[in-house]
């Protein structure tokens, strides 16, 4: 029970697929205390069951794309729930339009609402941490390896999550006097509501699998695991970093040729 005590946010918990999903179940079975932020209310409304499984308040609204959301909600968070030892940020969102097709493609507006919700509702949601955070704590975002590499049809989410991982080296120096870790997971594909629509997934599933040291995609349990060491005290000194945790597919230069 490493997380016995220990009280923390999720942001960006869709439904039973989404990687927040798996996450909040590995919190919880460490013995943690959760609450959750969604975008809207209609999102509120579907995962409101799913909440009470993991706790028993009320679902913050916290639309990360508006100007001073993340900052209300911290401030409604404090007043009600009081600090907080950790928070979890799964949240992406570009225009599906552009995640197809040329990159170049991408329209300024719909680039710079990419690098807003992906990547700088990051960077504010650490700017208000500190505050919640008195004694210190740890906060985790999601990130894909399409940032380091090219991976068909990421485009503009490709973009937006370099500036996300470098943003978490910064982010992490910036806490680090607050005794607050900053770090990322780069997950392997996962067939969530983000991932629906997007060509081909079956078969970027079962490449990976082909590819992977394990020989095996990866779940939502494996990020939750993951996500919860790096949000516990064993990992009192690990800040500032991008862990891979995708069945070693990363380290893979050559490929496997696919058995059946
Ligand atoms: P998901 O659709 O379940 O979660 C995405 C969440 O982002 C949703 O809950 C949605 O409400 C939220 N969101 C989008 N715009 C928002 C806004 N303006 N304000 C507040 N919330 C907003 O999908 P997921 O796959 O669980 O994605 C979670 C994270 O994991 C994302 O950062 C994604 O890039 C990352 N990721 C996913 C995969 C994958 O293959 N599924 C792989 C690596 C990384
Ligand atoms: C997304 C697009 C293209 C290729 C992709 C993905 N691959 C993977 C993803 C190979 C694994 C999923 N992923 C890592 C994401 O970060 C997804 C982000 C995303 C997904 C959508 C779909 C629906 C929509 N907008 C989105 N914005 C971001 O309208």
């Amino acid at each position: 029970m490493i997380m016995q005590g220990k009280k923390g946010l999720i942001m960006g918990l869709a439904n039973k697929f989404s990687i927040a999903y798996g996450i909040a179940e590995s919190l919880k079975s460490q013995g943690a205390e959760l609450i959750f932020t969604s975008q809207t209310e209609y999102f509120k409304n579907k995962i409101s069951d799913i909440a009470k499984e993991f706790g028993k308040r009320e679902i913050i609204l916290c639309d990360v794309s508006k100007d001073g959301e993340i900052e209300k909600a911290f401030d409604e968070i404090l007043q009600t729930v009081g600090n907080l030892d950790f928070i979890v940020h799964s949240i992406a969102f570009a225009d599906k339009n552009e995640l197809t097709g040329k990159y170049y493609n991408t329209s300024r507006a719909n680039f710079l609402n990419a690098m807003n919700v992906s990547c700088f509702s990051f960077t504010e949601t650490c700017k208000y941490a500190p505050k919640l955070m008195p004694n210190g704590g740890s906060l985790v975002t999601l990130t894909y390896y399409g940032s380091e590499k090219v991976v068909p049809n990421y485009n503009v989410m490709a973009l937006a999550k370099s500036a996300l991982e470098t943003s978490v080296r910064y982010l992490a120096t910036d806490l680090g006097e607050s005794h607050v870790r900053v770090n990322a997971i780069s997950a392997g594909p996962i067939k969530t509501l983000a991932a629906s629509g997007v060509g081909e997934f079956s078969k970027i599933l079962e490449i990976e699998r082909f590819r992977s040291p394990l020989r095996r995609n990866v779940t939502q349990k494996d990020i939750g695991d993951a996500c919860t060491f790096l949000l516990s005290d064993m990992a009192s000194g690990i800040t500032g970093e991008i862990i891979h945790v995708d069945c070693g597919c990363n380290t893979v230069g050559v490929k496997f040729e696919p058995k059946s």
